[in-house]
């Protein structure tokens, strides 16, 4: 009897713990193929620090670049978009980067893209939501 009490208080923890990590998350654990993010969906809350965890599993360079809110790199990567980078980090074919960065303050959907030649046609983006802090 007490055991199954304590599978049921187990299983209960762990459904709990599945629930939070559907929410927002400070903390992105994100794997890069050739050539997609998978995920391809993150949500975090609103001006936090977010570690990103990032490992690059592809046989060539790809890049985590975050978008300003409201822009959007289009089919390929040029000069013009440099301005509208929040943030970015390059993982090498292979290799794995934890780093972090701040969340912009403003919720809303941002754009995610690889900005190696060829590689947001090829379908390398993903999305980035911010939710309101707490
Ligand atoms: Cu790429």
């Amino acid at each position: 009897m007490k055991n199954t009490l304590t599978i049921l208080i187990l299983l209960l923890g762990l459904a709990l713990a599945s629930c939070v990590s559907a929410g927002p998350t400070t903390t992105i654990e994100v794997t890069m193929t050739d050539f997609q993010f998978q995920p391809s969906q993150f949500t975090v809350p609103a001006g936090q620090e977010i570690t990103l965890r990032s490992t690059n599993n592809g046989a060539v360079v790809h890049n985590f670049v975050l978008m300003k809110l409201g822009t959007n790199a289009g089919p390929f990567f040029d000069d013009e978009d440099v301005p509208n980078v929040f943030w970015e980090v390059e993982i090498q074919p292979g290799g794995s980067v934890d780093t972090s960065f701040t969340a912009p303050t403003e919720p809303g959907e941002y754009e995610v893209i690889c900005r190696t030649e060829g590689h947001i046609a090829s379908g390398m983006t993903a999305k980035l939501i911010v939710v309101p802090g707490e």
